[in-house]
């Protein structure tokens, strides 16, 4: 059998360990983890799975997991990674985001059962703390020779722009969060992404100078594309996990247009597949890319894992719908997320009701430049409405004509769709 750590190294998944000890220490010991999301936005993203996905393999190997939600460090902003100062969210934000963000990570690990997890709020032990208790109790164990060596630090000293106070404490608070959980439920590990190491380092010698005791972290890689892209981004817009933000179907699309190089690295990380299964899949891919098997795997079992079954049909019924499927039943708000980036017209609502020509209504909004045009389609047998083929130049509007409750959508030979809106 494999260890966790072996597990994990094998997925791709560890960039730093503090302590060459720590994978014969997890096997023998029941360890307690966490990591921390700060609530900088109303959802998480796609970046953040890697670390949730990290916490779920340790509790599935049955140590104990905390996930840390910063309704305290989410005040401040954490410097690491980042180039410049961040804006600071207003109270009423963060604790909106809070609430959010919570509601999501309790869907990716077990709460219930033998092993539950643990969700916690570092704003339940910091915010009550004056300024005068934290540096007397906190700072003082912190050198500041040693909180300017932090990567995190000393690149944003490097810059132009300097780095706020605000900012350059943070650290001072996440590591004061791992003392205080090694202290309220004897948590010895911390876990993050690599850019998160200077945080996470500095917590360990918290615990080590206050408690005389051994902590240790663990970080998982940041994720990059193969193309040198940043990772979670689709059109320069981040992927969200909130369906109100990134729908269903854009997430499952996302992953179906991975690179063939990052598909393998992908089903790793972000499926519980086990590794020999992901082997299989990608020879057979490697066989025949174009049928992109393994991204359809990938986007299949990720959608399913944030938006359950449903969700998935969902996409997967969105996808066959861009490939020729007949469309009814949907919404309007379905419709105009699969063909988000189509060119819309708008006709008048009553064409519907009075029978009026298709071929009429069509010039009239603009989807043909003359009737004749749309005449001439009909003939050659490329145009369809709602995916069907419409086989007679004097075919006719009805109330049926629509796809959801307003929307009728016409297609010009293989791939030229126009939504057309009645109102
Ligand atoms: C942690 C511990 C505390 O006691 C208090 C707060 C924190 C939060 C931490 N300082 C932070 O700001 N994290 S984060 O909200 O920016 O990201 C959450 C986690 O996702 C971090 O571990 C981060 O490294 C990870 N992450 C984000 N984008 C990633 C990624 N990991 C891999 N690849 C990416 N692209």
């Amino acid at each position: 059998m494999a260890t966790l750590l072996n597990e994990l190294a094998a997925r791709g998944m560890i960039a730093q360990v503090s302590d060459p000890g720590l994978e014969r220490m997890l096997e023998e010991e029941r360890f307690t983890v966490y990591a921390g999301f700060d609530p900088t936005a109303r959802s998480l993203h796609l970046g953040h799975m890697l670390p949730i996905m990290g916490l779920a393999h340790f509790q599935r190997a049955g140590h104990r997991v905390i996930v840390l939600v910063g309704g305290a460090t989410g005040m401040v902003g954490d410097p690491s990674g980042r180039s410049s100062e961040r804006n600071l969210l207003s109270p009423e934000q963060v604790a909106e985001n809070v609430v959010c963000v919570r509601g999501q990570l309790s869907r990716f690990l077990a709460f219930d059962g033998a092993n539950p997890a643990i969700l916690a709020d570092n704003r339940d032990w910091i915010a009550g703390m004056s300024f005068i208790d934290w540096l007397r109790d906190v700072g003082r164990h912190f050198k500041v020779s040693q909180m300017l060596a932090k990567e995190s630090v000393r690149k944003r000293m490097e810059s132009e722009e300097g780095i706020s106070y605000t900012e350059f404490s943070y650290m001072t608070m996440q590591a004061y969060d791992f003392l205080h959980l090694f202290e309220s439920h004897g948590c010895r590990l911390q876990a993050g992404g690599s850019d998160q190491w200077g945080n996470i380092t500095a917590g360990i010698d918290l615990v080590r100078k206050v408690r005389g005791e051994a902590a240790y972290g663990l970080t998982f890689p940041l994720i990059t594309t193969a193309a040198g892209e940043k990772f979670g981004k689709s059109a320069g817009n981040a992927v969200w996990l909130d369906p109100e933000l990134t729908s269903p179907y854009q997430l499952y699309q996302y992953w179906v247009r991975t690179d063939d190089r990052d598909a393998g690295k992908y089903l790793k990380y972000f499926t519980f597949m086990p590794l020999p299964e992901i082997e299989a899949l990608c020879a057979e891919h490697a066989k025949a890319p174009e049928k992109r098997e393994a991204q359809k795997r990938l986007a299949a079992e990720f959608t399913r894992l944030v938006h359950g079954e449903q969700g998935l049909a969902r996409a997967r019924r969105a996808t066959d719908v861009l490939f020729g499927a007949e469309i009814e039943g949907w919404t309007d708000a379905e419709l105009l997320d699969i063909f988000n980036d189509v060119p819309s017209a708008r006709a008048p609502g009553a064409a519907l009701g009075q029978g009026a020509l298709l071929v009429d209504v069509l010039a009239a909004a603009g989807v043909f430049a003359s009737k004749g045009a749309a005449r001439r389609l009909i003939q050659g047998k490329g145009l369809y409405l709602n995916n069907r083929r419409v086989d007679s130049a004097d075919a006719r509007l009805t109330p049926e004509s629509l796809a959801s409750e307003s929307i009728a959508v016409i297609r010009k030979g293989r791939k030229g769709y126009h939504v057309v809106r009645f109102e």
